[in-house]
């Protein structure tokens, strides 16, 4: 998200201070002219200017650049253009507002020169808002599976090919680096081929899958699991499900009654980072349809843009669970949000 945003401030500080007009060979220097006149108020020509002439907005003025006198900024330009490339990073615009209303703060009454002391106060002040977006309580799986009653049983939804069942495999593997033992439920009975993918990974893993056949009740196998778990003595039963839309009806009766029947402790939602501002949609859709407890964003290996996993506990005030970080089983992170805040201020893209 920085390494986006600091190469669109440096672009718009680049275009700020392209070199004047040549000036006649007899001219002694002089302080540049700017193309176009000064809008009263500060602001630029065709973005709202402040209320009142001579009441500048007291915010970002510059002096001596080089040298020369550069020509006073608004903040609220300055914000317009914070505001863009955080969106176009992904973050969901009750987040962008909410880094305005804090950035605004921050700057009022400060005197700032542009360049790279400007980028350095705008890079802290955001770090700063977004340390406090990501501030959650944390939600520690492995304490709640001490605590709880057993076996513990994780449900997982979420739209198709998001990455539940990797998530899945690779919580499994998890459990057991943390001394708990798991039985998978192979909950999707719907997709040909779900029942034999979670065979492999119980194999490579050694985690048992409890199963039925294809197209035969999830909830239904979510029991078996449990009862299996409850005479092995396991601890967590994970169930796998399907991938619906949140508008398919069927789907959603379907995932309502494996809940029903399976009582979860924990119910996560699994959403691909990749898929923007859709998979907060796709986490409240969810937690109104079948209600969740926290989320699960997979798939950060690949998303430069960071937006979407900054926005989503906000958005859906629900904890950040896990993080999937690659295709192997260990590319799994419980979520920490001093990682999350070194991957969105890294200033080099993660991808
Ligand atoms: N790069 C990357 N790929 C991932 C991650 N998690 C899952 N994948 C990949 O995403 C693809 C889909 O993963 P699945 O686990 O089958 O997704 P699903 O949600 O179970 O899919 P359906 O059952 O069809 O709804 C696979 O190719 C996974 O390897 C991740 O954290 N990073
Ligand atoms: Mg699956």
């Amino acid at each position: 998200m920085w390494a986006a945003l600091k190469a669109r401030l440096r672009r718009r500080t680049d275009e700020a201070e392209e070199p004047p007009p040549a000036p006649a060979a007899t001219t002694p220097p002089s302080p540049a002219p700017r193309p176009g006149p000064p809008v009263p108020g500060g602001g630029r020509p065709g973005t709202p200017s402040t209320p009142a002439a001579g009441h500048a907005d007291p915010a970002v003025f510059a002096d001596g650049f080089f040298g020369r006198k550069v020509e006073e900024e608004t903040l609220d330009d300055l914000l317009d253009s914070i505001e863009i490339g955080l969106l176009e990073s992904d973050v969901a615009l009750p987040v962008v507002e909410r880094l305005r209303r804090d950035l605004r703060k921050e700057f009022v009454g400060r005197k700032l020169k542009r360049g790279l002391e400007t980028e350095t106060v705008i890079r802290g002040a955001l770090e700063q808002s977004v340390r406090a977006i990501l501030a959650q309580p944390p939600l520690d799986v492995a304490a709640r599976v001490r605590a709880g009653a057993r076996p513990f049983v994780i449900l997982f939804v979420g739209v198709n090919g998001t990455g539940k069942t990797t998530t899945v495999a690779k919580i499994a593997l998890w459990l057991r680096s943390v001394g708990l033992s798991s039985v998978i439920a192979a909950g999707d009975t719907y997709r040909a081929g779900a029942i034999e993918q979670l065979l492999v990974h119980g194999e490579r893993l050694g985690v048992r899958v409890v199963r039925q056949q294809e197209g035969s009740d999830p909830a239904a196998v979510g029991f078996d699991a449990i009862e299996h778990a409850r005479a092995k003595g396991v601890d967590v039963v994970l169930v796998d499900t399907a991938g619906r839309q949140h508008t398919n009806e069927n789907l959603i009766e379907e995932a309502k009654k494996i809940r029903r029947v399976t009582r979860p402790a924990l119910t996560l939602f699994v959403g691909d980072a990749l898929s923007g501002n859709d998979v907060l949609t796709q986490a409240q859709m969810f937690d109104q349809a079948i209600g969740i407890d926290g989320l699960v964003l997979t798939k950060l290996d690949a998303d430069a843009k960071g937006g979407a996993a900054l926005s989503a506990a906000y958005v859906t005030r629900k904890p950040i669970v896990f993080v999937g970080v690659g295709q192997g089983y260990d590319d799994l992170r419980p979520f920490d949000p001093e990682w999350m805040l070194r991957r969105l201020f890294a200033e080099e893209a993660a991808s």
